[in-house]
């Protein structure tokens, strides 16, 4: 075989069969050298000067699935072009990359999520069914809070905004799913790279002040709400229909919401109306809100029973069967860091030494403690410098140097720690068969001067 052919057979190799592409480069003693060095940094588009560090089992960033949308070239022994991203095309959004048509939804590439606070344009669209139509008057549009409560209210929009104090806050709100596509074998459901999450301005009232209004009775013990969203098949079923322990709906940050960034919700993300329940998967944060059941037992609406939304309490074998009662409900999301600069692809100039990362971090209902950056595969870490939240539940946004002592190709490695001194894992751990929890390390392809 020429060079050139056995460079080819690897790229594609990778793209057909990574863990057989890992046997060829690798070796059977797992160390990469020689014609592996060669053939993986023909792959990869440029010499890799940390090489020696890289493990065993790695499919190089630039290789992998969700690897840039424009992936190196390699000029001569270039690979069938690989299936790119469908960016979506909907009024008043970037470039987002499509997980689905129907439902609508639709991901944040990494380095779209460069902004301090996430421009509405830039967030991710998680929809379950369809989008209902505007209604005649948003200050007119009601909702109920009933059940366990002492008086039932049916309040208009108007009525919220005047009768509670108006709360502002920057939080992330972040799909269940996130991280999803990291899960070998593959987990069920739209495959999140790290990108369905975003943290906007958020305007509304307390929750908690509504609950308080309503006078919930002792016998409260948990929240369902609903959304005017139509399901996708079965006119007349709800779509989607979550809840929270009570104790999470009258948290401070749990809010009822009319505004995004300054504007009124646009009708993908919930207008007029809709839930921000931070640090707990995105799905009980209902858009379209007009109902909030308070509950005597945990809620049993659409997306709370066996592994929807839940996680094994003890390992399961991935890919096997899952017995029901071996989950639990997921809530705070776990800890997660991702570099938003350089974007993955990038390419620096040649005989850059040093780069400037920017990212962002956030855990759930916890903090970040600290973020580390690699960009030799971990062998060595630097800790990056993290910015002070601007309130709770507020993502942290970080920066980091880091040395690149020569030309070639580079991978990014960033790793939050949580306030409990929760680590990200190498790879995404405790496979559940709908993937919740996938937060491994982000890893982001760079090359420099090639
Ligand atoms: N009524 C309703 N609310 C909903 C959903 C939905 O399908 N219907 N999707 C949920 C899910 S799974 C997520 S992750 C967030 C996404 O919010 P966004 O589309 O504004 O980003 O909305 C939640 N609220
Ligand atoms: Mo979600």
């Amino acid at each position: 075989m020429t060079k050139k052919k056995i460079e080819r057979h690897i790229e594609e190799l990778y793209a057909d069969d990574p863990e057989r592409a890992d046997a060829v480069v690798f070796g059977r003693r797992g160390f990469l050298r020689g014609a592996g060095v060669v053939a993986l940094g023909a792959a990869v588009g440029a010499s890799i000067p940390f090489a020696r560090n890289m493990p065993s089992g790695l499919i190089p960033a630039a290789l992998a699935q969700g690897a840039p949308a424009t992936p190196p070239a390699a000029p001569a022994a270039a690979p069938a072009a690989p299936v790119g991203p469908k960016f979506l095309e909907f009024p008043g959004k970037d470039k987002l990359v499509v997980l689905g048509d129907r439902p609508l939804v639709a991901e944040t590439p990494e380095a779209l999520l460069d902004d301090d606070t996430t421009p509405t344009n830039r967030f991710f669209i998680r929809n379950n069914g369809l989008i209902p139509d505007a209604p005649a008057s948003s200050g007119g549009w009601k909702v109920t809070v009933d059940g366990e409560v002492n008086t039932k209210l049916e309040l208009t929009l108007d009525e919220i905004k005047a009768r509670f104090p108006v709360q502002n806050l920057t939080m992330v709100l972040e799909c269940g799913g996130n991280g999803r596509s990291q899960y070998v074998p593959a987990a069920r459901g739209n495959q999140w790279t790290n990108g369905g999450a975003g943290c906007a301005k958020w305007t509304g009232v307390r929750l908690k002040d509504l609950l308080q209004a309503a006078g919930p009775k002792s016998t409260a013990i948990y929240t369902g709400h609903y959304g005017a969203d139509p399901h996708l098949s079965t006119p007349g079923a709800v779509t989607l229909s979550r809840g929270v322990p009570m104790a999470k709906a009258m948290e401070d940050h749990s809010l009822v919401v009319w505004a995004m960034n300054d504007q009124p919700l646009s009708s993908v993300h919930g207008a007029p109306v809709r839930l921000v329940i931070p640090g707990w998967p995105g799905s009980v944060s209902a858009k379209w809100l007009n109902r909030i059941w308070v509950r005597e037992k945990e809620h049993d609406g659409a997306g709370m029973a066996e592994t929807s939304y839940r996680v094994p309490i003890a390992p399961m074998v991935p890919g096997a069967a899952p017995n029901f009662a071996n989950f639990k409900i997921m809530e705070s999301m776990p800890v997660r860091s991702i570099t938003t600069n350089p974007a993955n692809g990038g390419k620096l100039p040649a005989g850059t030494r040093e780069i400037t990362v920017r990212g962002k971090a956030w855990a759930g209902d916890l903090t970040v403690r600290q973020v580390d950056v690699s960009v030799d595969y971990g062998a060595t870490w630097t800790k990056a410098d993290l910015q002070p939240v601007r309130n709770r539940y507020d993502w942290h946004r970080w920066t980091a140097k880091l040395r690149t002592p020569l030309d070639g190709y580079y991978e990014i490695w960033s790793r939050a720690t949580d306030s409990n001194g929760t680590m990200q894992p190498h790879v995404a751990a405790n496979w559940n068969p709908q993937g919740y929890g996938g937060n491994a390390l982000h890893r982001v392809a760079v090359l420099i001067g090639t």
